[in-house]
């Protein structure tokens, strides 16, 4: 008898797939993880320490086994060194990420990379300023020039001034930094430094271990706000856009492209050159063309900026492809299951990967360089184009329950919003609102699926939770994507679940920015490199109110944080001075003094912490608290 497939998700479109994924004998990230059980619990509480060749040493704090590594690190040691190397890792991610999308610019500024515009001046110029370059009697070429440059010296900038951080962190959090010994120097070494603490027979003090992954944390929301900044200057800065999500966005009669992954360079010109071939697509019996639809981040960069549908967040990308109906799955990097490769061998899809240096074994090699990005996106949009004519109609069905949501809610567009409002001082209307209590606080939902919780469950409940309590809420990458594939981002949802606060003032604001009715319920901020644009809206309500991050009914909350990336992006936000939920226990706890200090202490000096609850009501219970205790602090 064939297993229910309810408990894995609550995304009706993926049920659907998991049941077909069952009848058509694919296997699914689910079903590996039931293989996986028990899971290692060395690994779970971070007690497995594999940083030389005498281990692995799996020691065991609280039992009867060892209370020491073969080198003598103990669990304070082991559990602080192992979560440095991931947060590394991740900042690692953003910053290669960063690093691409700011050559880009710079060949751009050099003529070298012709499938590339500038396609919003306004933020370029916006970015100048905050990078203090002075742009007087300048052309767009060279302060395009100038810009790139700049960002490039901040990898490895040894001398001067450290433009993004300064762009990004306000002045007091910068003091704070400065009084605690932990700026970093630039966006590179800070990496290999924190790698170097983490040898064997180096840093073995468990509170140094953490403030260097603090100061690692510092550097990643500057090199995230670079790429996410120059992405806007390059392909536009999102607004408000409509489009639809889930896997019911694949197309029967079309021929179906997902694009996969994270960096706008490929998507964006994927997208462009698929325009231009939509006849020879239509001359092969695709009679709706060439259907591009987003899955994981890169749907969320095409969602907010030219409302692609959404197919689907990191734990249903296999689902896409056993749909039956994507002839291409394009990946660049990050979050990319290497088992897409195995589950289209039983369709007819071709995953592309693009990128020298994230290729899959199996997948097929189109190497993707921005100096000739036509000709690399004409090769892939061919290779859908051939696999159609291998499309097995009998093994098509695709969902039928497409939701609607709305994208594009950067901060830019946050700010033109409530400019309708108040053009003066677009900012007074939220902030007279969070005084006031109509809007009791605000809560960013970011990170993955993961799955030791049931697919999209969390963000919902906790959603549907804080919404009620007149929480304004945010999201980004695949919480964003959970939240719009069930039907979160739309304006019925503000009627449906909103306090009546919240109701009134997205009300108010949808009303004078003449979208004929409410905000969203949520506010799709982008991909989860995307991350930034809310600490730049955070940032502005700070100032205004003259006071730190620390002391603002904000939150952030990471219900099925999986991603090495998303543990960074977590740490910043702690150290930053706001409150980060995890619904998934970190692999800390074989660590009092590391899971003591990331829960309470931290709080003390750096104003955030983490709470960890896997029950979303409890989560959603524990953040209004928090909102509360600042709301009585700041006097509100
Ligand atoms: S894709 S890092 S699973 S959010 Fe950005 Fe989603 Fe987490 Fe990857």
């Amino acid at each position: 008898m064939l297993e229910t497939p309810r408990i894995k998700t609550v995304d009706i479109s993926a049920q659907k797939m998991i049941f077909k994924a069952e009848l058509d004998k694919v296997e699914t990230a689910w079903d590996r993880y039931d293989a996986m059980q028990p899971q290692c619990g060395f690994g779970e509480t971070g007690l497995c320490c594999r940083v030389c060749w005498k281990g692995p040493c799996r020691i065991d704090p609280l039992g009867n086994g060892p209370k020491k590594g073969i080198c003598g690190a103990d669990a304070d040691t082991i559990v602080a060194r192992n979560l440095l190397r991931s947060l590394c890792v991740g900042a690692s991610a953003h910053t290669e990420h960063a690093r691409h999308i700011a050559h880009t610019l710079y060949a751009l500024s050099e003529n070298e990379a012709p499938a590339y515009a500038i396609k919003d001046e306004h933020k370029l110029l916006d970015v100048a300023k905050r990078l203090k370059i002075n742009t007087e009697g300048q052309s767009i070429t060279e302060i395009v020039k100038e810009v790139a440059s700049v960002s490039l010296e901040d990898f490895a900038r040894f001398h001067g001034e450290f433009r993004w951080l300064n762009a990004v962190i306000n002045p007091l959090r910068k003091a704070k930094f400065e009084a605690l010994g932990i700026m970093p120097q630039n966006l590179d070494s800070v990496v290999v430094n924190g790698l170097a603490r983490t040898h064997v027979g180096s840093e073995s003090d468990p509170l140094n271990l953490l403030l260097a992954g603090a100061r690692v944390a510092i550097a990643d929301v500057s090199t995230m706000a670079m790429g996410t900044e120059l992405s806007d200057i390059l392909f536009g800065t999102p607004q408000p856009t409509m489009t639809t999500a889930n896997l019911s966005v694949l197309k029967k009669d079309a021929i179906n492209i997902a694009l996969h992954g994270h960096n706008p360079l490929l998507c964006e010109i994927v997208c462009d050159v698929a325009a231009t071939m939509n006849d020879e697509a239509k001359r092969l019996g695709a009679s709706e063309g060439i259907n591009i639809v987003g899955v994981c981040c890169t749907g969320n960069e095409l969602m907010m900026r030219h409302g692609i549908p959404l197919a689907a967040n990191y734990l249903s990308q296999e689902l896409t492809i056993i749909t039956g109906a994507v002839e291409a799955m394009v990946v660049d990097t990050q979050c990319i299951m290497p088992a897409v490769v195995e589950t289209a061998n039983n369709y007819h899809t071709v995953v592309i990967s693009t990128l020298d240096d994230n290729k899959i074994a199996g997948a097929t090699h189109v190497s993707f360089h921005p100096e000739t990005a036509i000709e690399g996106a004409r090769e892939i949009v061919q290779l859908a184009l051939d696999a159609y004519s291998r499309r097995d109609p009998n093994k098509v069905d695709i969902p039928t329950n497409t939701q609607k949501a709305i994208g594009g809610f950067s901060y830019e567009a946050i700010i033109a919003a409530l400019q309708m409002v108040d053009k003066e001082n677009p900012i007074k209307p939220l902030i007279d609102n969070i005084v006031n209590g109509n809007i009791q606080g605000v809560v960013l939902f970011g990170g993955c699926n993961n799955t030791r919780v049931i697919h999209d469950y969390n963000y919902i409940t906790m959603t549907k939770e804080l919404a009620k309590k007149n929480i304004l809420v945010l999201a980004t990458g695949c919480a964003a994507g959970a939240l719009a594939k069930f039907g979160f981002m739309t304006q019925q949802a503000t009627e449906d679940y909103a306090g009546d606060g919240l109701k009134a003032v997205l009300t108010a604001i949808g009303q004078a920015a003449g979208i004929g009715g409410p905000l969203p319920l949520v506010l799709n901020m982008g991909s989860c490199v995307d991350n930034t644009r809310a600490v730049r809206l955070a940032n502005e309500i700070a100032k205004t109110l003259g006071v730190d991050l620390d002391s603002l009914p904000v939150c952030v909350s990471a219900p099925e944080i999986m991603s090495e990336k998303a543990q960074i992006i977590g740490t910043w936000a702690t150290v930053l001075g706001l409150p980060v939920h995890v619904g998934i226990v970190p692999q800390v706890i074989g660590s009092s003094f590391v899971t003591t200090f990331l829960t309470q202490e931290m709080e003390e000096v750096l104003g955030g912490k983490f709470i960890v609850e896997v029950d979303p009501i409890e989560a959603a219970n524990k953040l209004y608290a928090e909102i509360q205790k600042r709301r009585q602090k700041l006097g509100i």
